[in-house]
Formats: C-alpha cells, structure tokens, sequence
C-alpha cells in the first residue's frame, strides 16, 4: 500500500474507542510467530503506527485517530532500538489530517531525497485532505493539491490515499496521478474521483496550483487504492498506461485507459473503462508478477463482510487483449480471511510479495489481516507458473481471542517484506496499529534468530 487499512482502522477504531471498557476485560494474547516464524524485534511507539516507510536507516511512519494527534513521524536509525527504551520519534508534519501512505517521489521530479505524503479520510476535521511533498534532509514542504487547510481560496473537499508519476499529457514531464474521494461515512461516496495534476515545472503556489484533468472513463470508480502498469496496446507494439482501480464502495475491479494512440490523456473522450470482476469490497490492488512467467497479474485483496469471507485473488490475462473483461481469469488464492458481525470490522488488508527465501523460485504472498489481527503467508506448492494453488497459514497474532463475535478487533497495518539483515531468509514488517508496535517477525530458519530461545 500501500498498502493499509485506513479505512479498517478508521471503522474499527469507532467501536473499540467506545467499548474501551470491555476491550480490556477481553484482550486476548498475542501469538508472536507461528509456522517457523517468531518476534525478532520491537520498537514501541507512543503513537498507533498505519503506513510506514524505510529510507536507509530510517523509518517514516504515520499516526491517525479520531482525535488529534495526527501526525507523519520518523525514527533515525530505528533499528538500533530493537527491544530497547522506547525512542523519541520526531514529528516531522503535524499539518496533514489523517496522514495515509508516504511515498518515495521520482528523482528526476525535484532530485534525491523527496517524499510524498497523502492525506485525509471521512471524518469531520480529518475530510480536508491533500498531497504534498516534502525533502527528508530539509523537511522543506510543498502542497500539490488543495486542502489540508492551507491557504489557497475556495475548493470542495477530498481524501487522497497514494499518488503515482507519469507523464500523461506526452510533454516530457512527470504529472502526478491520484484518486480523491469524499464521503461522509463508511459509505457510498458523494464524489469520487481518478484525475491528475499537469507538471508546470514548478512547484504548486497558492497562486499557480498544477492544473487538474478529471479522467472521464464511464467505469471510474477510483476511491483509495490504485495501481498503475504498462500494457502493449492492441494491434501494435507500443506500451500504454493502464490503471487498475480497487473500488471499495462500489465493488468493483475495474481497468481505465485511453484510446489516444500517443497515450495523451488530454482527450477526456478517448478514455476507457471495463469492469473486470465484482467479488467483494476490494482493497489492494497491484500489478505484480505472481506466478515469476514474466507477465504481470493483477493481485487484489476484498475485505470480509459479516456475510462474506473476506480474499485474496490474482488475475492473470489469457488472451492478447486486456480491454476485454473475458480475458481476465481469476486465481482463488484463499478466500477464507474471516468475517465479523461488526461491519466496522473487516479482513484481509494489503499485501507484500517476496521470495521467503533466496533461492526460491516463486514468490510467498504475505498478507495483512487487518482487524483479525493476523499476517498470514501464501506459499505457491508449486513452481510451474500456472498452478495457482497455495498453502495459507498464519504466522502472527495479535491477540488470539478475535473471532466473528468480538466486539473489539486488532489491526495490522500495512506490512512490508523486507530482508533488513541481508541474510537470504525475508523479514515481515508489522505496524501494530494495536499494540503501538512496530514489529519485525523473522524466520526461526535464519541463523540470527532462534525460535527456542523466544
Ligand atoms: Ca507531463
Ligand atoms: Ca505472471
Ligand atoms: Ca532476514
């Protein structure tokens, strides 16, 4: 995610704020590792951790609530306080309503060093959201869009989850893409948007803001997550940008395009859209090479419902034209993430995908479970590429106790694969938007960690 939650975060943090009380006569025990992985590291924060990012040394990460205190955080060479004191992280922008995912930005926009941060969600004080960007060595700031409450007149209100960069008008510049939405709860949108912002050559001021393009595809449903690819247009050998849109509210996966031969998305009528597939709420979504053939597949997440499980599924493209719903095949990786009668409630979230260990020769899926609490492992049982069938086990728990009928969920935020001591054997990042944690689960394969002496 980008891959996290905000949207399970913010509907579970509603009831476990007001049921406070029984939260603690209720809690569970927290399962540290299962299935050959076990709790090599924490770093307690005073703050509940949703998406974060490595630079070097240092983590970024970002804190939300209903309350204040929403802020963007980094921690200068964090893993130095593995299991130690908890350490004074600095709080780099208070001004971002419910600060979402941070985001390396393109060198060649502004140079080394530069971040994006979106920001926003529905509830009041936290629904005037926006981008900007901001240097890690200068902490010097820059809006992209309106919002957040700086000055810059008139403007109708939106949250934004991640932006992506790429040159849609063909001038040579890098524009940036994104997906706003507004709503007034955990409900149909009352304005969403796909658009993006054309490159000037400058900054964004309040005076001379990056001009906005809608995008006019008819199936548009873009809310929180998006991904982006590049496609072979049909009947000839050029690439195009194609978008894959999540659609949470609508439930729908759908791809956006244009029919513009030069990929020009100034022409608002050469935009279009298919609706692939309508399984449930979909969260994630990512263009990825699954299945290591050398095509990309969509992988996408649902969130459960209380009357439905909640999945994770791949979509890989079987005939030549990817404009066609029917050459879309879905892949049931595991469709069992639970449900809860709380509809505040739901699993799974984002995902990560990583060799497990190097020398594999396909990748293990790790996912999110999002208010169960849980990180679960998909590891293929296969290596030839066209067997999607996948062994699922859970190999962290927050609190063991979470079931359909809990009144208080555990959430995990958006997780990474990494394999931050270089020693083959991939690592699973955890912020514990629970237990104010920020965890890294290792292998009890891997010689720096014994699941004996844990
Ligand atoms: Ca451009
Ligand atoms: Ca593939
Ligand atoms: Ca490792």
């Amino acid at each position: 995610m980008l891959k996290f939650s905000a949207l399970a975060a913010l509907v579970a943090a509603v009831p476990s704020y007001k049921t406070s009380e029984i939260k603690n006569t209720e809690r569970g025990v927290e399962v540290p590792g299962e299935n050959g992985w076990t709790v090599s590291c924490r770093v307690e924060l005073d703050n509940p951790p949703a998406f974060s990012l490595i630079d070097g040394d240092d983590l970024f990460y970002t804190t939300f609530a209903i309350g204040p205190g929403d802020a963007v955080y980094r921690i200068k060479n964090w893993l130095s306080h593995c299991n130690g004191p908890k350490p004074d992280a600095e709080a780099l922008f208070t001004e971002f309503p419910w600060p979402n995912a941070i985001q390396p930005v393109p060198e060649e926009l502004y140079g080394p060093r530069w971040f994006s941060v979106s920001s926003g969600f529905f509830p009041n004080l936290k629904n005037d959201g926006c981008v900007a960007v901001f240097n890690a060595d200068t902490l010097e700031m820059h809006y992209m869009t309106p919002g957040c409450k700086h000055v810059q007149g008139e403007h109708p209100k939106f949250f934004y989850h991640k932006v992506e960069w790429h040159d849609m008008d063909q001038d040579g510049d890098l524009d940036m893409l994104t997906a706003r939405c507004l709503n007034d709860g955990p409900i149909t949108p009352i304005n969403q948007t796909l658009l993006w912002f054309e490159n000037s050559g400058q900054f964004p001021t309040q005076i001379s803001l990056w001009k906005e393009h809608e995008i006019a595809a008819g199936n548009n449903t873009a809310d929180v997550f998006f991904d982006t690819t590049y496609l072979t247009r049909p009947g000839t050998e050029k690439q195009q940008l194609v978008i894959a849109i999540s659609g949470f509210y609508s439930q729908q996966l759908e791809l956006v395009w244009t029919e513009d031969p030069d990929d020009d998305w100034l022409y608002v009528s050469k935009h279009r859209s298919i609706i692939v597939d309508n399984a449930g709420w979909y969260f994630e979504v990512e263009f990825h090479d699954v299945n290591g053939d050398g095509k990309k597949e969509m992988l996408t997440t649902t969130w459960s419902r209380s009357d439905q499980n909640g999945a994770l599924f791949t979509y890989s493209i079987n005939a030549a034209d990817w404009r066609n719903p029917d050459s879309w095949f879905r892949h049931d990786i595991y469709t069992r993430f639970p449900r809860f009668l709380n509809a505040g409630f739901g699993s799974p979230g984002g995902f990560a995908t990583r060799l497990k260990k190097a020398g594999d020769k396909r990748e293990t899926l790790f996912v999110s479970g999002d208010d169960d609490g849980q990180v679960y492992q998909h590891v293929p049982l296969s290596d030839i590429a066209s067997n999607w069938r996948y062994e699922t086990k859970s190999i962290y728990k927050t609190d063991d106790d979470i079931g359909y009928a809990t009144l208080t969920g555990a959430t995990i935020g958006q997780i990474q694969a990494i394999d931050h001591n270089k020693d083959g054997f991939t690592d699973i990042l955890i912020p514990s938007y629970t237990r104010n944690e920020m965890i890294i689960l290792e292998q009890c394969e891997s010689s720096s960690v014994s699941c004996d002496q844990i």
